[in-house]
């Protein structure tokens, strides 16, 4: 029996790439297995030990102690603050912090899946690419790439397929583009002021949104716009994946946060809280489909019940927070239009 976690999953997911970083900076020994679901019709991708795992998504993580099956990265990320507590954990131990990470590790995860995918699948030069790397990883050595070139077509097929689950369609387009512009500006002059998103050392938070953006950042379009955009951006996302050497202190309190978390919490205020708002009360009203306007901009998607949770999460999570905490960091989601969704 191993005494090392396994992480399974594909670099190109940006849930895997996200607990990838978070294992490496904890300095957890783990091994990453190159791992999908059945991706590509004409291949048998699914590893045997995973073929009952549910729900088959990636990432999934193999526990040492008990050898059990686990998936959802950011209930993987707080499990190993338990499993293997220390110095090194992604939780800031002020309250207020530790809120306002969780939030931006949900807008990573629930939000930046949809910048990531829309770029990637969006035009046929970035999903040209993208497919070609994940069944190279999964097919492993000593395959010719014809085999891989066949793998590929399908995969992209099948993803091409799933765009408008996630809610990346053409109508959805440019408020989804616009939001990646704000989050790289956001990001932009981050580390001129400090490492981190709350400090010198990273959080969940930074974790969460280097998911999605890792994936932008090697994608081509994406990718090219970082690197006009936001090279501030890139820095911070070389750092954060291989951070194990990093040692680092916690900002103390809210008053001392940099100006990129007020202007990333205004990107969740502008996008991601309407959009959760709305879709929770699609959601209630047994509605197949949301609409709203963003900024100004359409967004409708197919609802979405996952979303709907993550919502009800945040608000438990922000009803749960001590009545200090919440007096110091209500100014700031009052301010970017956090509050009024987080506090209904
Ligand atoms: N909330 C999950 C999301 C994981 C997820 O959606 N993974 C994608 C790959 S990036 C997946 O496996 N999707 C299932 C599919 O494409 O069939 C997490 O944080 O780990």
């Amino acid at each position: 029996m191993s005494d090392r976690y396994r992480l399974y999953g594909v670099l190109a997911s940006p849930y895997a790439a996200k607990l990838r970083a978070l294992f490496r900076y904890r300095r957890i020994p783990f091994d990453w297995v190159p791992a999908s679901f059945d991706w590509a019709p004409d291949f048998q991708l699914v590893r045997p030990e995973l073929s009952n795992v549910q729900p088959r998504i990636i990432p999934i993580v193999r526990y040492p102690q008990d050898q059990s099956y686990h998936t959802d990265s950011t209930f993987i990320a707080l499990d190993l603050e338990q499993h293997v507590p220390g110095s090194r954990s992604v939780v800031p131990p002020d309250p207020g912090l530790a809120f306002l990470s969780n939030l931006i590790d949900d807008f990573g995860d629930e939000w930046g899946v949809k910048i990531a995918f829309q770029y990637r699948w969006g035009n046929e030069h970035d999903r040209n690419l993208t497919n070609r790397a994940v069944m190279a990883e999964l097919l492993g050595g000593g395959v010719p790439q014809a085999t891989i070139c066949h793998a590929a077509e399908q995969f992209r097929d099948r993803q091409v397929s799933r765009m408008p689950l996630v809610g990346a369609t053409p109508l959805n387009a440019p408020a989804i583009e616009a939001s990646y512009a704000r989050v790289l500006d956001a990001l932009s002059g981050l580390r001129e002021r400090q490492a981190f998103l709350f400090g010198g050392r990273p959080s969940l938070g930074d974790f969460g949104l280097f998911g999605a953006l890792f994936t932008c950042r090697n994608d081509p379009t994406p990718g090219e716009i970082m690197r006009q955009r936001s090279p501030g951006t890139l820095d911070w996302i070389y750092v954060l994946d291989e951070a194990s050497g990093v040692e680092g202190d916690w900002i103390g309190e809210p008053s001392a946060l940099p100006q990129s978390v007020t202007d990333l919490l205004g990107v969740v205020g502008d996008f991601y809280l309407p959009f959760l708002e709305a879709n929770a009360a699609a959601c209630g009203k047994g509605e197949k489909m949301v609409e709203l306007e963003l900024l100004g901009l359409p967004y409708r998607q197919g609802t979405f019940r996952y979303q709907a949770k993550c919502l009800h999460w945040l608000r438990d999570q922000w009803r749960a927070l001590d009545a200090a905490s919440k007096r110091r960091i209500a100014p700031l989601l009052e301010e970017s239009g956090c509050l009024r969704v987080l506090s209904a």
